[in-house]
């Protein structure tokens, strides 16, 4: 036995001095150095949206407030900066604000034969009666079906939950005979009815619809179909990450997933082709019916999506301390897939943001959350009243590259302005169609941001104001066509129609990290998010303008920025040690 000891100890250390010699140590503190070098000097790294130290993000999944802590579960490749189909796991980040967050232990992993090639998205339920949070998920099975799961925290008095643990009934639902085993996912936060029954929706398609399966269960367990989908449209594509929840239509404070009752309506949302739309109506828990009032999926006239730009699989839940509902979305990039591997990671978090319905119960406003306020660090205030036709200011004194900037404009009279295209409805066609630097009457004014200083590279959130039938119509852009001499950004310019009085206030709040810009015009009534890729007008070299190119001046109420401080990110557990 002593002499297996002594035979081991020798062997260890003629590996050693043969690694030193050969420099092998040396070579992995390079590797290391280098990395640590490359993402100190990414100027697309932001400071206060979240991101994982490398690799790829997707989907937000199972999002939720539990015993003080919210936690955030994401979508991500452990191996790369790529979607690596078959390796998708489920992270997990903690945080007492919403806004600092630690990177913990991985939450599911591939493991077992029904999730082998994929932990893919799902939702988190809280069960009352045992105050146990439990993940539904989706994962894709050695045979390549979508099948949906359970796992549950394997100590409830973890404050982090860092360790779980997959149910030993899984998986709980097959994809049944009538649906494409590869179109069967992404089960919604389970919401319980009155007489106990826990009910889920699963994105799917049944022929040419697209629907939200709907499926029960007594003990979250044993699951069965209903009789019909919830809800589905033969106009979308397949529905991905479905959302379902109540909200007040009383005003106030957003509600509990189960919540119901005279004074709530239920808002639906499905992912598909890119985008989030939403859709809201009753819905009857005797019967399981679900109405929209308004407008539907893909209406010709009128679309309502959380956000009219980059913004996809969004995942909401009801944050208890707060009494508010709460929304997560994925921010993809913008340029090309060799880049973001060359850059070591893919993918950003929207800020959450706080969903409520208006009043008029006709759409949602969403509004960062109020915690991301504490970031903002030196005020500064534009003291003007009006800005000309074809002037810019620089709103300076500010962290441009990092900033939060909020005006208010107002015009004196709409005499004069363009008639809009009644052909052409689509928001998105008339920005690009009429681009920031295309002239008009009363536009295009807003902001220029990540703005180089010769101008060369500038991204501009702006408005124009059209006559339309019968009515005035404000448009509000993300104009991106311009923001990087270099990498161009995949579908350039976005575009919303603002439901707002043009004669009263007409506001917006940008706030721009690096490469992302997220945008609230008319007090969070229409939202465009933003990905840009400059090269000049990065860190201190960067600027931001207010602006006004229409041939008549446009007033200006109030004109405050701010920069913003980083938020802090940690990280703890071997799942993020190394290099895997
Ligand atoms: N992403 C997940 C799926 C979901 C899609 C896989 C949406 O569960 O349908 O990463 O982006």
């Amino acid at each position: 036995m002593e002499k297996y000891v002594i035979w081991v100890v020798l062997l260890q250390a003629i590996l050693i001095g043969y690694a030193i010699k050969t420099g092998y140590f040396e070579e992995n503190r390079n590797i290391i150095e280098e990395f640590d070098e490359a993402k100190e000097k990414q100027p697309y790294r932001t400071g206060f949206h979240f991101q994982p130290p490398k690799n790829w993000m997707n989907d937000p999944n199972g999002p939720m407030y539990y015993n003080g802590v919210y936690h955030f579960f994401y979508q991500y490749n452990p191996y790369g900066a790529t979607w690596g189909n078959g390796n998708l796991s489920w992270a997990h980040s903690v945080s007492y604000n919403l806004v600092d967050w630690t990177h913990i232990e991985h939450a599911l992993s591939p493991s077992e034969p029904y999730d082998l090639r994929g932990c893919w998205s799902g939702s988190v339920t809280i069960l009352p009666d045992n105050n146990m949070p439990v993940i539904f998920y989706t994962s894709i099975s050695v045979e390549g079906e979508e099948v949906q799961n359970l796992a549950m925290p394997r100590d409830t008095s973890d404050p982090f939950l860092r360790e779980w643990v997959k149910s030993r009934h899984n998986p709980l639902i097959r994809p049944p005979s009538d649906i494409d085993p590869r179109s069967f996912r992404d089960p919604t936060t389970a919401w319980q009815k009155m007489d106990k029954t826990w009910c889920v929706l699963i994105g799917s398609q049944l022929g040419s619809d697209r629907a939200g399966i709907l499926y029960t269960s007594r003990d979250f367990i044993s699951w069965s179909r209903g009789d019909n989908p919830l809800h589905m449209s033969n106009r979308t594509g397949m529905w991905e990450c479905p959302d379902f929840y109540p909200v007040s239509a009383s005003g106030g404070d957003g509600l509990d997933t189960s919540a119901n009752g005279e004074d709530v309506l239920h808002v639906l949302k499905a992912s598909f082709s890119g985008r989030d739309d939403y859709v809201i109506g009753t819905y009857d828990p005797m019967t399981d019916e679900f109405n929209v009032v308004g407008v539907d999926f893909m209406d010709d006239r009128v679309q309502l999506r959380y956000d009219y730009g980059n913004f996809y699989a969004s995942k909401s839940f009801y944050d208890a301390a707060k009494k508010r509902r709460v929304l997560w979305s994925w921010v993809l990039e913008g340029d090309s897939e060799a880049n973001s591997i060359a850059r070591g990671w893919y993918g950003l978090q929207a800020l959450p943001r706080t969903i409520l319905l208006h009043e008029d119960h006709t759409q949602l406003i969403q509004w960062p959350i109020e915690e991301v306020e504490g970031l903002r660090d030196g005020k500064v205030t534009l003291d003007i009243k009006e800005i000309e036709s074809g002037t810019m200011l620089e709103i300076a004194g500010i962290t441009a590259s990092q900033a939060d900037v909020e005006v208010s404009f107002h015009v004196s009279n709409l005499d004069g302005v363009e008639l809009i295209d009644e052909g052409l409805l689509d928001p998105q066609l008339i920005c690009t169609q009429n681009n920031a630097s295309v002239n008009g009457v009363l536009g295009p004014f807003g902001l220029l941001v990540l703005a180089s200083e010769d101008l060369t590279e500038q991204t501009a959130i702006f408005f124009r104001i059209f006559k339309g039938r019968g009515k005035h119509v404000v448009l509000m852009c993300s104009d991106q066509s311009r923001s990087s001499l270099k990498t161009p950004v995949k579908d350039a310019i976005y575009g919303s129609f603002l439901d707002i009085d043009p004669n009263k206030e007409i506001s917006l709040r940008t706030l721009i990290d690096h490469s992302i810009i997220e945008s609230f015009g008319g007090k969070g009534k229409a939202c465009i998010t933003a990905r840009a890729y400059p090269t000049l007008a990065v860190f201190e070299n960067s600027h931001i303008y207010v602006f006004n190119n229409g041939a008549k001046s446009i007033g200006v109420s109030s004109l405050s920025a701010w920069s913003m401080k980083n938020a802090q990110f940690s990280q703890e557990g071997s799942s993020w040690l190394g290099f895997e």
